[in-house]
């Protein structure tokens, strides 16, 4: 991670922590047969000459978007910028086989192995940790009603600034991140706080280029999560909150209708939120 002086946290500082991240990350490689490599390589190359054709691409042109890549490469971004702008449509391929609670994208700030916590329990986070308290509560189930005890549900999201722990100096490792297992009745009450909506970093390439079209680099608050439970297929996905900046312009195309939470405030003042989620065998 990279600290600057003044403790802001830079493109360059997430974009390589995210890039190691990914590095790290235990993944099965696959053996891709050339039959599916020439597809699907043919096809991306297609897309890049039609859009050069249509749009009579000049030789300047050319060498700047080669910078600009070159550029990608170099300050980390490239986990940045293809969740934000291309991931989605993984996703909603993935989607087409995929039953129970829907999917959103996993986005490059995903961290294993966070503090295991009971079904009831607040989320690591600083004393006095800035935000307004929200509690996040439900069940998992699975396609049938039947509820899934010890399921286990890792959340991680950012804090009431819009950074992410491991991804921005001066916060505490595992800061808003944890692994609640669900009771024998499936549920789970996690106390944390709501985050704010995100923005992309503006002074790396991901961020000039989001400036040079002219678009806007938000992505509404959103929760993270991960439920698992063995037998089941792991749901990857994303709460956000009804009435919340940029829900109809997310700059990640990553929201759903069914993943809104419409917390309300609670006796005590908190505010509290309650979703269930559905598990399929598999
Ligand atoms: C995020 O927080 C995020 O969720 C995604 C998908 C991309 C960039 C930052
Ligand atoms: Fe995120």
């Amino acid at each position: 991670m990279t600290t600057t002086e003044h403790h802001t946290p830079t493109a360059a500082g997430s974009g390589s922590s995210a890039s190691a991240a990914f590095r790290a990350a235990a993944r099965t490689t696959q053996d891709v047969p050339p039959e599916r490599v020439d597809t699907v390589a043919r096809a991306v190359l297609r897309g890049v000459h039609q859009a050069i054709r249509e749009h009579d691409v000049t030789y300047p042109e050319f060498q700047a978007a080669k910078q600009w890549l070159m550029d990608v490469g170099e300050g980390g971004e490239w986990p940045l910028f293809l969740d934000v702008f291309v991931e989605h449509v993984v996703e909603e391929v993935a989607a087409r086989t995929q039953d129970g609670t829907k999917g959103s994208i996993q986005g490059p700030y995903y961290l294993p192995d966070q503090e295991k916590l009971p079904w009831q329990a607040s989320l690591p986070m600083r004393p006095g940790e800035k935000g307004t308290p929200l509690v996040f509560a439900g069940q998992v189930r699975d396609v049938d009603g039947t509820p899934v005890a010890a399921a286990e549900l890792d959340i991680w999201h950012a804090d009431d600034d819009g950074y992410y722990s491991g991804f921005a100096p001066d916060i505490p490792d595992g800061n808003l991140r944890g692994v609640v297992v669900t009771d024998g009745q499936g549920r789970f009450e996690i106390t944390t706080v709501r985050p704010a909506p995100y923005q992309i970093p503006t002074d790396g390439p991901t961020g000039k280029l989001i400036a040079a079209a002219g678009w806007h680099a938000w992505r509404p608050a959103h929760l993270h999560l991960m439920v698992r439970a063995p037998g089941y297929r792991t749901i990857t996905t994303q709460l956000y909150f009804q009435g919340g900046e940029w829900l109809d312009s997310d700059v990640a195309e990553a929201t759903k209708p069914e993943l809104v939470l419409d917390p309300r405030p609670q006796e005590d003042g908190r505010l509290r939120a309650t979703y269930d989620f559905v598990l399929e065998r598999g």
